[in-house]
């Protein structure tokens, strides 16, 4: 993953032309484009494939079930142009494993600590197991929350060099410059843009806190 900006976008839409209109608006914005099942569901896999031509596609089906099923999944997403595909940890290293190697060149992130209030009961205690595992299973790397740049800097502690992206700037209250002061190499954000009058003005605002925000 080539990072320009440090931003990519949570295109949480489920109206295909809304979502079209947002990716091809803030497509000079963004290193990538983050699709979740609102969109995939409502707009098939298919949808992969159309915004590869725009750019980095990471696919945050959150994979999580045992090594064959996830095998299988990560070769459509591949199949479809992904350039990378989110899953999740809990399931076991064997399971990540799986998503690894069905990947083949493109990247696999690993969830460790989710940023809503309710990561705290229980994946917030598995984080750091989760982290190793990702780095152990050779992940691209993890994702980590920025609502809690404290977790950002312990997490990276873990994973050295690999990449950490943070959701939860914005909408979920964390802040962008504290995600990336805490380690973080990229911010994952949604609702900020997608639901912005104009969401390209909305991405750059981002940009600019990100070029004014002090590396890790
Ligand atoms: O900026 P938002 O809050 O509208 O959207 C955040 C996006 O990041 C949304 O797509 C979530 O599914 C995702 N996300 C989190 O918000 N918190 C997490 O802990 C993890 C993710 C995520 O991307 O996991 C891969």
């Amino acid at each position: 993953m080539r990072l320009r900006h440090r931003l990519l976008l949570a295109l949480d839409v489920s109206n295909v032309e809304r979502a079209r209109s947002v990716a091809q608006a803030v497509r000079g914005q963004v290193d990538g484009i983050k699709v979740n099942w609102p969109l995939i569901l409502s707009a098939g896999l298919g949808i992969v494939r159309e915004f590869a031509d725009l750019g980095y596609v990471l696919c945050d089906f959150k994979v999580a079930d045992i090594p064959n099923t996830n095998r299988l999944i990560v070769e459509e997403a591949v199949r479809a142009r992904a350039s990378g595909v989110i899953c999740h940890a809990f399931a076991g290293e064997d399971s990540v494993r799986a998503c690894v190697e069905a990947a083949g060149s493109a990247d696999v992130f690993v969830v460790t600590e989710l940023s809503h209030p309710g990561g705290q009961e229980y994946t917030a205690k598995f984080a750091e197991d989760f982290a190793r595992l990702a780095v152990r299973a050779g992940a691209a790397g993890i994702i980590a929350p920025a609502t809690r740049p404290d977790r950002i800097r312990a997490l990276r502690g873990i994973v050295g060099a690999r990449l950490i992206l943070a959701p939860g700037v914005g909408a979920q209250g964390g802040k962008v410059s504290d995600a990336i002061a805490a380690g973080a190499d990229a911010v994952i954000v949604g609702r900020t843009i997608y639901e912005a009058k104009d969401p390209a003005a909305a991405a750059r605002g981002i940009v600019d806190e990100l070029r004014s925000s002090a590396p890790k």
